[in-house]
């Protein structure tokens, strides 16, 4: 949102009241009326205008711990200002912290309450927290059954979290003194024994003690019993206050970067039942109504594409009859070229949407649409709007994720050469902190901690942090390969030299930066296919110390091969004692296997001529990995196999037989596509929108992507399929006013409406009078604007407005990497969809890797070449 001047924001505040009372006075009992009293709703959250709060509708999930989506949550006038209301056990909980686990929730809508029961299994702790409805706010009550256990005691307190980005530039008093919230962290901290600290989970450590058994405890900015925090401020304008304990108000930044501002109070020892009490409450403006959100595209449009802005719609809004489209001139005047009707659409979430249709203006220039009176920022119309969209991500976003490089551009270098310590076996038996386990056996000739040679090569770090996935690594080549092939990409705006490991953004060197790409991500394929044997689930660092790093990536290593013979942080030169190198976890899966064979294959044409070496051992593994995979599939038990894997088994190698088949023209490859592609085309399931996305990605565009191989009866019985697919797109149009699959999970759903978007683009290559390419185009009308919450474009520093962060490696800066592509919207339970532009942090809103952002690459020349039709 933009920032408001201070003096305009009161007299629209003011307005807003004068409206809602002439309104009032008007309508009588006709409009909705709403009291000063929090009511809890049918979706079992309180609410009132402009404040909701929410009780656990959202319960720390345990993937990632505390992810700050989760238990006692303010929206604030539109926006989430807080989170993590709940029984915690520091003064202010980092990320992997033990987080308390949702054991019962008793919603009581008559009465007001939300009753929930928290539990930390881990110290065998339970406590209870009544949230009831109280004057103009809620009162919120700590119960214990039995007093606190020694271990918790000065240690368990009720928090709750407030975004540290909403408050800056604002103040706070606590008991009537004032204090201003700190634009950065600086408040006064203490070491304490590692004996005092309660343990992070799992037994891992978010702390690099050097060697020293101690670890850091901030100290409060303030406390007292009555804390109101903005009070100049009527949005962000919350007061808190405590019975008997003291609240303390933290900075939570002096130990992550991702911390928020803490209101806390501890609970009383010896003590059991009710321990303690908060009053909470949120300002609400009378009559508030959330500003229009118009919804387009930032990048603007071509003459002959449809154009329709979506406008969200806060539910007590009334929508208008018309909105217009002006044109910016030469001069600098605004012109009206067209006034045309809004059509309400309907609710979707806790919205009302309505469209504005300007298809009819054509002429290039610059453009903006008014709706009541809200002016949006300009756009262009004209026949190559799109023609240098996805630039940044290919010379900016993709070289900046390069790993075993020095990477510069003018001025500044992003980085140094990392991880020259690759790398270690995983132990076995081992779960690690993101997602990776390797089993009881290694699947290589290598034992737990020896060092795996010659890793030190090629790959990018895979989104936010700095590990190597191999599948995505997959996806991006196989993308690249297709921008080469397909699209004929030979822009050259890069300097890569894998002999001096060293890059330079901005800065040709005669190679088109493409092959150059599809040559670094292969070059960590085979190493892993000839040092370890096989492809790998990943290669990451083993410590939770390092692997919250942020900055040159360099540094999250020591850049020195472990040597068991030195002690910690000692070295001699060549070698260190610290046991930071990175893991390769190891566990062989016929999945990957024929994943990346299919990968090879396709690098070894797009590598032909360019790098003959690379090119024949890609073609030679790929062959070595399909058999091998086919060997290990063969001799899988039958009986051992659930059900889901048997059915995920069929057609795990249709890419790579289409892929191989492309690469040798071998007719026994294709004989082998032909007879898995019906089956699962037939078994894939088109009933939600993940099942539009699997139906699409798994089995639709290797069958797209088959057709110029494959004779007239194979595209007529393919038809059939694409009608089937063609109703999922019309179930889809009616279930959101953007007509797109918009994600509900954990992480927000860019990459599901790019993916839809490409199939369609192969779909409407194919099969035009079926889809249409309109279909196209509104995948990234999508991601440019034209999207819920706000309108800004999802990909960095494309469009006239952008996202202003991100979560890439330089996200503590506040920043964004041009060219990423974010995950974007992530739906807060239960009807709330969010995307912040000034926190970061969130990773599921804002995380840019290297699959999307490849994927995103396609669709953009997807969209020149419809443009160029
Ligand atoms: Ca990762
Ligand atoms: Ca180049
Ligand atoms: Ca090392």
């Amino acid at each position: 949102m933009t920032k408001i001047v201070r003096c305009k924001k009161c007299i629209s505040v003011r307005n807003k009241v004068i409206y809602a009372f002439f309104a009032l006075f008007l309508f009588g009992s006709s409009l909705p009326v709403f009291g000063q009293a929090l009511k809890v709703n049918e979706l079992e959250y309180f609410e009132k205008t402009g404040v909701n709060v929410l009780v656990f509708s959202s319960e720390y999930n345990g993937m990632f711990f505390d992810e700050k989506t989760a238990a006692v949550e303010i929206i604030q006038h539109g926006v989430r200002t807080s989170t993590g209301g709940a029984v915690r056990l520091q003064n202010t909980p980092e990320q992997w912290d033990l987080v308390p686990k949702l054991i019962d929730r008793k919603v009581d809508r008559e009465n007001n309450t939300i009753e929930v029961t928290m539990r930390y299994e881990e110290l065998d702790f339970d406590s209870r927290l009544l949230v009831s409805s109280k004057d103009k706010g809620v009162e919120i009550s700590v119960f214990l059954d039995e007093p606190l256990p020694e271990k918790l005691q000065g240690k368990a307190g009720f928090n709750l979290e407030f975004l540290p980005s909403a408050y800056f530039e604002k103040m706070y008093l606590m008991d009537g003194k004032p204090g201003s919230f700190p634009r950065y962290p600086s408040s006064n901290t203490k070491i304490a024994p590692g004996a005092e600290k309660i343990e992070q989970f799992g037994g891992h450590t978010t702390f690099d003690n050097r060697g020293k058994d101690e670890f850091i405890v901030p100290f409060p900015l303030a406390s007292g019993k009555t804390l109101v925090l903005a009070p100049e401020d009527p949005e962000h304008l919350i007061r808190v206050s405590s019975s008997e304990a003291d609240l303390m108000l933290f900075d939570g930044r002096n130990v992550a970067q991702n911390g928020w501002f803490i209101v806390r109070s501890l609970l009383p020892v010896n003590k059991s039942g009710k321990v303690l009490t908060w009053y909470l409450e949120p300002n609400a403006i009378a009559g508030w109504k959330r500003q229009p959100v118009i919804g387009f595209s930032q990048v603007g449009y071509v003459p002959g594409q449809k154009k329709v802005a979506v406008i969200e719609l806060d539910k007590n809004d009334t929508p208008l009859k018309v909105a217009s489209v002006l044109q910016v001139t030469e001069t600098g005047e605004y012109v009206e070229k067209l006034k045309g009707a809004v059509n309400v659409w309907g609710d979707y979430l806790r919205y009302n949407y309505a469209k504005f249709d300007f298809s009819e203006i054509k002429d290039p220039g610059i453009y903006c649409i008014k709706y009541g009176d809200q002016l949006s920022n300009t756009f262009a119309i004209g026949p190559d709007v799109y023609n240098t969209v996805w630039h940044p991500t290919l010379d900016v976003w993709f070289p900046v994720q390069m790993d075993h490089m020095e990477v510069n551009e003018a001025y500044r270098t992003w980085h140094g050469e990392p991880y020259k310590d690759d790398c270690l076996q995983a132990p076995v038996n081992w779960q690690h902190f993101d997602g990776y386990r390797q089993g009881p056996s290694t699947d290589t000739k290598y034992k737990p901690l020896e060092p795996i040679p010659n890793m030190a090569v090629g790959g990018w770090f895979d989104a936010g942090d700095f590990d190597i996935q191999t599948g995505s690594h997959n996806s991006v080549i196989s993308n690249f390969v297709e921008l080469w092939e397909e699209f004929k990409v030979d822009r050259d705006e890069t300097y890569i030299d894998q002999k001096t490991r060293y890059v330079d953004i901005h800065r040709p060197d005669g190679q088109p930066d493409i092959l150059q790409q599809i040559e670094h991500g292969v070059l960590n394929l085979v190493a892993q296919v000839e040092n370890i044997g096989h492809p790998v689930r990943g290669i990451i660092v083993p410590n939770l110390h390092q692997y919250h790093h942020l900055g040159d990536a360099m540094t999250e290593t020591d850049n020195l091969p472990y040597n068991p013979e030195l002690k910690p942080y000692e070295t001699d030169g060549g070698s260190s004692g610290t046991l930071d190198d990175r893991w390769a976890f190891t566990n062989r899966s016929s999945f990957l296997d024929y994943q990346t064979a299919a990968t090879l294959a396709a690098a070894s044409r797009a590598l032909r001529g360019y790098n003959e070496e690379l090119a024949e051992k890609s073609l030679k593994y790929a062959q070595k990995l399909l058999e091998e995979a086919d060997e290990a599939v063969k001799n899988a038990s039958e009986d051992s196999d659930q059900p889901w894997m048997r059915r995920m088994r069929v057609g795990a190698d249709l890419t790579t037989v289409l892929q191989l088949y492309i690469a040798t023209k071998e007719q026994k490859y294709i004989d082998r596509f032909e007879e898995t592609i019906w089956t699962v085309l037939d078994q894939s399931d088109r009933g939600s929108d993940f099942g539009q996305m699997f139906f699409s990605s798994r089995s639709l565009n290797p069958a797209l992507q088959a057709i110029p191989y494959m004779n007239a009866a194979y595209k007529a019985k393919l038809k059939t399929y694409i009608e089937k697919y063609r109703e999922s797109i019309t179930k889809m149009e009616e279930n959101n006013p953007y007509g797109l699959p918009i994600s509900r999970s954990g992480w927000g759903g860019s990459g599901m409406v790019v993916n839809a978007a490409i199939t369609n683009y192969y779909a409407h290559k194919a099969f035009p009078d079926i889809i249409d390419k309109e279909q196209v185009f509104k995948g990234v009308n999508f991601i440019f604007g034209c999207h819920p919450y706000s309108n800004f474009s999802f990909v960095n520093a494309v469009g006239t407005k952008s996202k202003k962060v991100a979560y890439g490696n330089n996200r503590a800066d506040f920043t964004t990497i041009a060219g990423g592509l974010v995950p974007g919207l992530m739906l807060l339970k239960p009807d709330f969809l969010e995307n912040k532009d000034d926190w970061p942090f969130l990773w599921g809103e804002n995380e840019v890797t290297i699959g999307g952002s490849a994927e995103y690459i396609v669709l953009a020349n997807a969209i020149l070449d419809l443009v160029n039709e």
